[in-house]
């Protein structure tokens, strides 16, 4: 269906496409594009890349994050069936904690790299990035037999995220929130309206995610932010593709997919080959692990004119070869240099090794470096003490 808005530009809106409880607000406050992930509207855009982009560093904004869906898993055997659908060791997983996890398939791709919460000892959220997890989730408990129940939530997240969020979310809901650790979270309420508050989010500016456990509360809940960050100048937004890569995260998709593992994008971190922690995927795992990666994520800096969004899997040439390729870049105007991600073979991945990329028709000299470009560890901790 098309609609054609007031200055005349041609919106797209399916029935297809699920909308958030977020998502009139978004329209209202001047949402100009989104993508389309786990099969709902994810808004990209207000007020440009780089004013969204500022905003978030030096401010506080709102995010539409609704389309990070949540697979919930509960029943008798909830734990021992979340220890099998991921590589990290669940042992310390503590009621009121989140975790960052892969969902890594038979062999050793990643599936997902959700956010797992744990609500009660056998309640469990995964906030999964772009993927049907729910239907691998159901499948493999049919086939190991578990006795689970696994169901999509009303629970849909609001990120607000920038060093000022922290004094936002503190008048909205009290001085507590200031002291909660990084990936800790609290159900609480506001106007009744039912949270689960997370000090979570796709951004290393600092933040909070609000789960809304009630969809109807949405516009309510969003309005109500608003209000509070009046103050603060708050502004609508959302992820960042520049700040993430500034930040060393990665996305689903595009760093990250079915056909890399958990070594490959230094997310070896969290992956467990103790005896006791088992699940699918690691005999795959121990044999990469013991064979060596072939090829691995690194930074680049790539040395041409300021690149705009439309970053491609550009081919990465070393000494004349092809040895991987771009998954993402874009300009940093913070450092005022092009930085990126890239999959290349391991014989290239030390910081300081020369690439070069082609673009188009052309070849553009680009550098091998760590990430993340900036550490903003710092900031996500603030106030906590430690
Ligand atoms: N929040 C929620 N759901 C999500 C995301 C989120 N679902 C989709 C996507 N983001 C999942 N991917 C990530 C990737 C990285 C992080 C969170 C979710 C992240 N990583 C930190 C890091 O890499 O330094 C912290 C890792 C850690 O402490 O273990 O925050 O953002 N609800």
């Amino acid at each position: 269906m098309t609609y054609t808005s007031k200055n005349n530009n041609p919106k797209v809106i399916s029935f297809q496409i699920r909308k958030s409880p977020y998502f009139e607000a978004t329209q209202r406050y001047g949402c100009k594009s989104y993508i389309i992930y786990n099969n709902m509207y994810l808004p990209m855009g207000y007020q440009g890349m780089v004013n969204d982009y500022w905003y978030l560093k030096k401010g506080v904004t709102l995010w539409d994050v609704g389309a990070e869906r949540q697979v919930e898993i509960t029943g008798p055997d909830a734990f021992k069936f979340l220890q099998n659908l991921t590589p990290r060791n669940l042992t310390n997983f503590d009621i009121g904690q989140c975790k960052y996890v892969t969902l890594t398939n038979p062999d050793g791709g990643i599936l997902n790299d959700p956010v797992a919460l744990r609500l009660a000892k056998n309640h469990f959220w995964l906030s999964i990035a772009d993927r049907d997890i729910w239907l691998w989730a159901k499948g493999l408990a049919q086939g190991l037999q578990m006795q689970v129940t696994i169901q999509e939530p009303d629970a849909s997240p609001l990120a607000i995220q920038g060093p000022l969020s922290f004094n936002v979310v503190a008048d909205l809901f009290g001085n507590w929130v200031r002291e909660m650790p990084y990936f800790r979270f609290r159900e609480t309420e506001i106007e009744g309206i039912p949270i689960v508050l997370a000090r979570t989010g796709w951004s290393k500016q600092g933040g909070y995610e609000l789960y809304l456990r009630d969809g109807k509360k949405g516009d309510r809940l969003w309005e109500l932010v608003m209000e509070a960050g009046k103050p603060y100048d708050i502004q609508p937004g959302t992820p960042s593709y520049i700040e993430r890569v500034e930040s060393g995260l990665l996305n689903y998709w595009q760093d990250i997919t079915d056909q890399t593992n958990p070594f490959e994008v230094g997310l070896g971190k969290l992956v467990s080959l103790k005896q006791e922690v088992d699940y699918v995927g690691k005999e795959a795992l121990k044999k990469i692990k013991s064979d060596g990666i072939k090829r691995k994520l690194v930074g680049i800096y790539i040395h041409s004119k300021p690149l705009s969004q439309n970053a491609q899997p550009w081919a990465i040439e070393c000494n004349g070869e092809h040895v991987g390729e771009i998954t993402s870049a874009i300009y940093s105007p913070d450092l005022d240099k092009n930085i990126g991600f890239a999959m290349v073979d391991i014989q290239c991945g030390k910081p300081g090794t020369k690439l070069a990329i082609k673009i188009d028709k052309e070849k553009v000299d680009a550098t091998v470096t760590s990430y993340p470009f900036i550490d903003n560890s710092e900031k996500v901790w603030a106030g906590v003490i430690r």
